[in-house]
């Protein structure tokens, strides 16, 4: 069992809706379960301008999923979500990214974790002191 830590954006639509659904579409994933969910906060959007604020929240799993499958199994929930993929850092009705997994590094052409933005992005870091415990 790991310990994985993603991130949950949205800045179109029912924001608030869509995060509720990811988190319960995450509930539902194989041998996963969130064992920590941090405050839902509201950020300026870093990217190309025009887009509207984000929300942003991330959640502590537990899985049995390794990385990959992890990866394959929030990108199935990105897509229900209707989430057209058009612009690097554009808007995006439901964006999910594994942002640090206990005890692991990966790094090739579909997966880098600890995710590179982390340090980057001070409301990433903020959430992840919520979720992260000693134990976790
Ligand atoms: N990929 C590599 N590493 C990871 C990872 N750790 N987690 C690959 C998830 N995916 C990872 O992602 C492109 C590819 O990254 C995936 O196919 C996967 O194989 P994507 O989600 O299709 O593209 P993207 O999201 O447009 O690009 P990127 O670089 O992932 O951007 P981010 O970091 O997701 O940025 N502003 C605020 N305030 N809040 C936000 O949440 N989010 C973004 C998106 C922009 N601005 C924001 C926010
Ligand atoms: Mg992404």
């Amino acid at each position: 069992m790991t310990v994985a830590y993603i991130a949950l954006g949205s800045n179109v639509g029912n924001r608030a809706a869509m995060l509720a659904r990811a988190r319960s579409e995450i509930g539902t994933m194989r041998d996963t379960r969130i064992v920590r969910e941090s405050s839902v906060e509201e950020t300026a959007p870093i990217g190309p301008i025009g887009q509207g604020p984000y929300l942003n929240q991330i959640v502590a799993v537990e899985t049995r999923l390794d990385p990959h499958e992890l990866l394959v199994a929030l990108q199935e929930i990105e897509l229900r979500a209707g989430r057209i993929r058009a612009e690097r850092w554009g808007p995006r009705t439901l964006d999910l990214d594994i942002v640090l997994i206990e005890g692991q590094q990966v790094d090739d052409d579909r997966l880098t974790v600890p995710h590179p933005e982390l340090p980057n992005r001070d409301f990433w870091q903020r959430e992840l002191e919520e979720v992260r415990t000693l134990d976790g």
